[in-house]
């Protein structure tokens, strides 16, 4: 049977990746697929939000680098957070370089992603090289990796057959690390990964810089992923964070429900 018919927990159950196992467990047992990327621009900013969203997601979102006053207590404090609210943590890093290079952004810096994030992202645009950079410091400590097989926006030059295809072949051959994608739908049956989607929205269909969003039925249901990721449309302006929050945690979950009865 293939995996993508199967429900979350059962997928749990055989998946490799151990961080996309305790990712799916945390899922079933908060029946939530929702991802906040918390693009917020001061450390209570974050610390506030990820309160306030905790108990309905999954996965929290960090874009750490734009965090006007980062410091070692904002991670230790998220992960303090992470643990009271049972979340997951996914910098969104999205490296890009050789593999010597990412190695050092990834473990070192003053971010040390390596040592708070249980899952972060790359491109494969250099090849080969780079996941194997990320899993020499990755895999030591348990992290997964996702590779950006496609991207939400309505010019990505990622989302090519060809291009997402390699995504795909270089995940099979990297599953010790590779946990999953970011794609905005389900790639392959050969082995299962976790898919996540940003790019969604109920409300509005995308912004000024070329984002699009779909619904939670469009990815979820029809597509097939298995997360949504949701930024502006849980704490833009006039938002109210917990009941957006609340709206997306079941729209996402209605839809994952719709998925299996289909
Ligand atoms: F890989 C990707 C992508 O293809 N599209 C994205 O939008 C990542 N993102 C991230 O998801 C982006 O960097 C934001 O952090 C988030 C979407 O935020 P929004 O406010 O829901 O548009």
């Amino acid at each position: 049977m293939a995996s993508s018919s199967l429900d979350y927990l059962e997928r749990s159950k055989r998946i490799s990746s151990p961080v996309a196992k305790e990712l799916l467990q945390i899922m079933v047992e908060k029946q939530s697929n929702l991802s906040v990327a918390a693009d917020v621009k001061t450390k209570q900013e974050l610390l506030e939000l990820a309160d306030q969203v905790g108990p309905y997601i999954c996965l929290l979102k960090t874009h750490i680098d734009v965090i006007l006053d980062f410091d070692a207590d904002l991670v230790d404090q998220l992960t303090k957070l992470a643990e009271k609210h049972r979340f997951m943590i996914f910098e969104d890093r999205k490296f890009a370089d050789i593999g010597n290079t990412v190695r050092m952004q990834y473990g070192a810096g003053i971010y040390r992603i390596a040592s708070w994030s249980h899952f972060t992202n790359c491109h494969i645009i250099p090849g080969e090289g780079i996941i194997q950079g990320l899993k020499e410091v990755g895999a030591p400590l348990g992290r997964g990796l996702l590779l950006l097989a496609e991207m939400s926006t309505v010019d990505s030059l990622a989302n090519t057959p060809q291009y997402t295809a390699k995504n795909v072949e270089l995940a099979l051959k990297h599953s010790d690390f590779v946990a999953g994608f970011i794609a905005s739908r389900r790639l392959t049956d050969e082995s299962d990964f976790i898919y996540m989607t940003p790019g969604v929205g109920l409300d509005a269909k995308g912004d000024a810089l070329g984002q699009q969003y779909r619904s939670p039925t469009q990815i979820i249901t029809h597509n097939r992923s298995d997360i949504i990721i949701v930024g502006r449309a849980i704490y833009g302006p006039g938002k109210d964070p917990v009941v957006e929050a609340q709206r997306y945690q079941r729209a996402g979950w209605e839809a994952y429900l719709a998925r299996l009865s289909s």
